[in-house]
């Protein structure tokens, strides 16, 4: 089998990535290791910035977030017993919206299959060859065939486990990397939203969010020890937990309800450079990892494939390599963007075992400035709703 454009793993970024070609006339394969119904049922992120809507809306996948997902003008700092709120829409003139990943998925696919693009799930053994010349190809395996596609180019899509980052070579790659010594717990819970908005709180107990993904089912986080296990937490602690890290003086209170998901996550930071070598290109989480505490994963995923559909519609268009020569380099600028947000989000808003009451009383300091002069508040908000592509 031969395409244009070989593509490892069908989230965000493969998937979107194989769409906007094909808008520009260009062929693609993707190559998925899980299910179909497995990447549409995966709950992940729920937040996308600005620009990640309007690439949505323009390439025609973006109908059903627009009906189902809730655009949201602010978010809202809780910390000493009290909530602020940062206007983003009075601060930056751009809002978010809060629409599931996996719904994201499912319109991506939908489109996909409904333009006969070509999405092969649950293969396995998959391996890169070439990729320093011309005609690159990628091995796998099939419903238990060996297979061979042959491609003008590989892209690493695959996420952060995924096998396109370990074929770079390794003496070219340079790794920079963070991880934190605390995880999320995250539930899904049958409940009308407790709040208009999303709560990000501080608290000495550790950091605590509430999102929503309905106006029947709620997204909720607490900071927790990236070791323990979901059989520790019962629905009482679990509530008592969050109640006691949300607790408001204002008399605003959670709406509980039927927690029938639990789960625990690992926090990092991540970017490995350079994003591409000879005929191989990365993108999204195989490239870079941010904590989720800036919501920013899935958004730096459009963003780095944005980039490079207009790379290879420059190329094969124009005959031009221009753009894909510079991906790296100007992908990088908004992924350290991100990251740098992502990173101070999460020090501003968890709570370190091992820090001095000195660092107590700067971090709090720090939200203290943030919620009070409209600098600071602008700086937070431009960087939550995505600084323009
Ligand atoms: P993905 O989504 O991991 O997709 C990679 C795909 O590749 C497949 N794969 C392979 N296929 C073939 N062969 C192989 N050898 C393969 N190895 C892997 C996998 O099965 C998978 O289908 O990467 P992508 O496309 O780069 O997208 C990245 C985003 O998924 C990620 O950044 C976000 O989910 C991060 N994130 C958030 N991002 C936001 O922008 N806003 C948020 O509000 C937000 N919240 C979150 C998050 C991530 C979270 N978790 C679970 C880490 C909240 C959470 C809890
Ligand atoms: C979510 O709804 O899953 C979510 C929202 C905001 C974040 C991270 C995750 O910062």
């Amino acid at each position: 089998m031969h395409t244009q454009v070989a593509i490892i793993g069908a989230g965000p970024a493969g998937l979107l990535l194989s769409h906007l070609l094909h808008l520009n006339g260009i062929a693609s394969v993707i190559l998925e290791s899980r299910s179909r119904n497995d990447i549409e049922a995966t709950i992940r992120a729920g937040v996308l910035e600005q620009g990640t809507m309007d690439i949505l809306l323009e390439s025609g996948v973006g109908a059903r977030m627009q009906s189902e997902g809730v655009v949201h003008h602010g978010i809202e700092l809780a910390f000493g017993g009290r909530r602020h709120r940062i206007d983003l829409s009075e601060l930056t003139g751009r809002a978010i919206t809060v629409y599931a990943q996996h719904e994201v998925i499912k319109d991506l696919v939908a489109a996909r299959l409904a333009a006969d693009g070509k999405i092969l799930f649950e293969v396995s053994d998959v391996s890169l060859h070439d990729l320093q010349g011309e005609s690159p190809s990628v091995h796998y395996t099939h419903q238990g065939e060996p297979a061979r596609l042959l491609a003008d180019f590989v892209i690493g899509c695959d996420g952060f486990h995924g096998i396109a980052r370990p074929s770079m070579p390794q003496h070219l790659r340079q790794d920079f990397q963070r991880s934190y010594p605390f995880g999320w717990f995250g539930i899904l819970v049958d409940a009308p939203p407790s709040s208009e908005e999303l709560i990000y709180a501080q608290h000495q107990r550790g950091f605590a969010l509430v999102s929503t993904r309905s106006l029947t089912v709620q997204r909720l986080y607490f900071q927790c020890d990236p070791k323990d296990d979901v059989k520790h937490w019962s629905d009482d602690r679990i509530w008592s937990e969050l109640n006691t890290r949300l607790e408001c003086a204002d008399g605003w209170a959670l709406k509980e309800g039927k927690i029938f998901q639990k789960s625990i996550i690992g926090m990092r930071s991540f970017v490995s450079t350079p994003m591409q070598h000879g005929r191989l290109y990365l993108a999204g989480d195989a490239a870079h990892i941010v904590p989720p505490t800036g919501a920013k994963g899935l958004n730096l995923a459009v963003s780095d494939v944005r980039l490079l559909a207009r790379g290879f519609e420059q190329f094969y268009k124009k005959g031009s390599q221009e753009l894909l020569a510079g991906y790296t380099e100007t992908a990088l600028k908004r992924v350290w963007r991100a990251e740098h947000f992502s990173w101070w989000m999460t020090s501003m808003l968890h709570t370190f075992a091992d820090a001095s009451p000195f660092q107590q009383q700067l971090q709090r300091a720090e939200l203290e400035y943030v919620v009070s002069s409209r600098a600071a508040a602008t700086a937070l908000a431009e960087n939550y709703v995505g600084l323009p592509l």
